[in-house]
């Protein structure tokens, strides 16, 4: 690939897209020789006719993009950013078999506190598993910001395998991050709350909570991963302030976490939290958190008697004045440097945690509150004043940092720090480019760009505003991400992604990661079921054991008096690469989806009289629409045991 490499800021120019551009066109397939397909007259136009496969072969990464309130995970590949899936995980979706029919995924969705089953979310920061700082390829995690769940999502089905629903806390998880091995997930709570009076007599007068007029009080919190990837809460940390983004450390801040509060204020409206010129970065030593459990310096609550519960003033806890309201906070692949942004400011500050761990050594703080040291900022930071609206910062492979600014609407390429400088020969903290984003920069995402080990060559930006760059559809418009090379500056933009609402963050990983784990099909039980139907009068169910396969349904007729509950036991036999089954069943609320090999349970009651065809959603085979059944629900006056399935089929 031809690298241009020009140090001036500013828009790109033609003639460097055109040189660029010209250098993208050498994609894999057409290093072959000329025999390969030859692209049209845009720079980045495809081949035409496509070659067969030639997406699969030519993208390098997968991009997990979290939906927002679509409660799932967008998948596209790069740089081809064709969208692949979604991968449902709080918001029920039948598309993807995805419903509160199946006992498995309502159970996922009841909320252990009230037994409520909840049908949305809102997810925000997606993380992939690691090992070493590095993606491992076998699990990726999400937080729901709206109800503190945490989803665990396994790569070789992409499925949710796993919600844990935060203990004591109702809801307004923000700050969500992996440890470098993915033993440990960090999380914190944005939005205040009113805890247990357990909690809240613990904390004691000096927090000062109050039901109506606050201030109220908040938790970070740690989670055990098993290496099976069963998640349990390991520990709470409670305390006066609120924490909006969270980064547990790796490399040069192993053993630490950071957050962001914006609210040190501890406002209940917005104006009250926009009172202090400085608000807070605050550093988190693990090991003092562990101690506090081992040392038995927590209490337990009823809800959750087997949850430590640990006061703020017990452990390790520091504070750094950060600017105005901060949002974004990323950690580089050494570990060494955490930016931070003052979003209601122009300025992005980086803390050296070298620096920190000096000064808190030294005591070198300023002052306390809440008993908690606040950090000198001028021994341990400095500041990178550069544009509007600094939101979110994300790292490449050769030194630089990426700047999102929501109100400028471009993105700062920055220089880091020692040791980079002596990779990129850069000033330090200086801009060695800026580029243009339509518009209104939310997160970015660089491949490995929250890891040690960041992929680079391309970079996402997720913008939170689009306005006219798509056809008009309606007063609800769709995200734009925006894809760029930045191996080449000016980082020229390679293509741009229309996706329905709304992507926060999102993960880019190499697709040989991914695939290593893949699954195509899932594993037949060693014993096939037998179709059939099972009358349980004492308890009014039916359980109906079917199997699905091109082009039947078997049984394909089974009768149950009406008012019974109905258990569908179904199991897909097809061994075939693509070939799920659907099961809708007319007049009713049931609808699903079975890849091959799968096994559901759906479950309902036979409410309603009459005959209900259930049918294949899923345009399987020639004769898909032949692929249907009757379920004929007879008043239960009427039912005789001669009505039940056996003795009619
Ligand atoms: S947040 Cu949405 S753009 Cu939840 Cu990471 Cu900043
Ligand atoms: Cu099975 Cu259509
Ligand atoms: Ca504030």
């Amino acid at each position: 690939m031809i690298k241009i490499r020009k140090t001036h800021v500013g828009v790109l120019s033609g003639a460097a897209l055109a040189v660029s551009a010209a250098a993208l066109l050498c994609l894999p397939s057409c290093e072959q020789g000329s025999s390969a397909p030859s692209a049209g007259a845009s720079p980045f136009a495809r081949p035409f006719p496509m070659p067969h496969g030639y997406w699969k072969k030519t993208d390098e990464f997968y991009c997990f993009a979290s939906g927002g309130q679509q409660g799932g995970i967008y998948v596209y590949g790069m740089p081809s950013m064709k969208l692949l899936s979604e991968i449902p995980i709080f918001n029920v979706d039948p598309r993807w078999g995805w419903t509160t029919a199946n006992p498995e995924v309502r159970e996922m969705m009841t909320n252990p506190r009230t037994g409520e089953v909840l049908i949305s979310g809102d997810t925000h920061h997606p993380v992939l598993s690691r090992k070493d700082a590095k993606y491992d390829g076998k699990w990726l995690f999400i937080n729901d910001k709206r109800n503190a769940r945490i989803a665990r999502m396994n790569l070789a089905t992409f499925r949710t395998e796993e919600i844990l629903w935060m203990e004591n806390v109702p809801g307004g998880m923000h700050g969500f991050s992996s440890g470098p091995n993915t033993e440990l997930l960090i999380g914190n709570i944005e939005l205040e709350s009113y805890p247990a009076k357990e909690i809240r007599d613990y904390l004691g007068a000096e927090v000062d909570i109050d039901l109506i007029k606050g201030p109220y009080v908040s938790c970070v919190f740690g989670v055990k991963v098993a290496p099976d990837g069963t998640m349990k809460t390991a520990w709470q940390v409670w305390g006066p302030w609120q924490y909006d983004l969270a980064r547990a450390g790796w490399g040069e801040s192993d053993g630490w976490f950071i957050n962001t509060a914006y609210n040190t204020e501890r406002s209940v409206n917005t104006v009250g939290m926009f009172k202090r010129p400085e608000d807070y970065v605050f550093y988190w030593n693990i090991a003092s958190i562990e101690k506090a459990v081992a040392d038995g310096k927590f209490i337990t609550t009823e809800e959750a008697p087997d949850v430590p519960v640990i006061k703020w003033s017990d452990i390790e806890l520091y504070a750094a004045p950060c600017p105005l309201n901060p949002h974004g906070l990323d950690i580089d692949p050494t570990g060494r440097y955490a930016l931070s942004s003052g979003k209601a400011t122009t300025l992005v500050r980086h803390y050296d945690f070298r620096k920190v761990k000096t000064a808190i050594e030294e005591q070198n703080f300023i002052g306390e509150e809440f008993g908690v040291p606040i950090i000198d900022k001028e021994a341990i930071s400095g500041d990178i004043d550069t544009g509007l609206g600094p939101t979110h910062i994300e790292y490449d492979n050769e030194g630089y940092c990426y700047i999102g600014f929501f109100v400028d609407s471009d993105v700062k390429k920055v220089a880091l720090g020692d040791p980079w400088d002596k990779k990129h020969g850069h000033e330090p903290w200086s801009v060695v480019d800026t580029i243009p984003a339509h518009y209104s920069v939310g997160h970015l995402m660089v491949p490995g760009g929250d890891s040690a080990e960041p992929y680079g060559k391309y970079l996402v930006i997720m913008n939170k505003l689009t306005k006219d760059t798509f056809l008009h559809h309606g007063p609800l418009i769709c995200e734009n991400h925006e894809l760029y090379d930045i191996e080449t500056v000016p980082a020229p933009l390679i293509d741009q992604m229309s996706l329905p609402p709304e992507s926060h963050y999102a993960q880019g990983i190499p697709v040989s990661l991914v695939t290593q784990h893949a699954k195509s099909v899932y594993d037949l039980p060693s014993t096939l079921p037998t179709p059939g139907v099972a009358y349980d009068y004492d308890n009014k169910k039916a359980t109906v054991t079917m199997t699905c396969v091109r082009s039947f349904f078997t049984p394909d007729m089974f009768t149950v008096p009406q008012g019974w509950d109905v258990d569908v036991q179904i199991q897909n036999v097809e061994m075939s690469l693509d070939m799920t089954h659907g099961w809708a069943l007319t007049g009713y609320d049931v609808m699903e989806s079975i890849d091959p090999g799968e096994h559901k349970t759906l479950q309902f009651k036979a409410t309603h009289e009459g005959v209900f065809w259930y049918y294949c959603l899923w345009f399987c085979s020639e004769l898909h629409m032949e692929m249907r059944g009757r379920m004929i629900v007879i008043p239960e006056a009427e039912w005789t045991p001669e009505l039940e399935w056996s003795a009619l089929k």
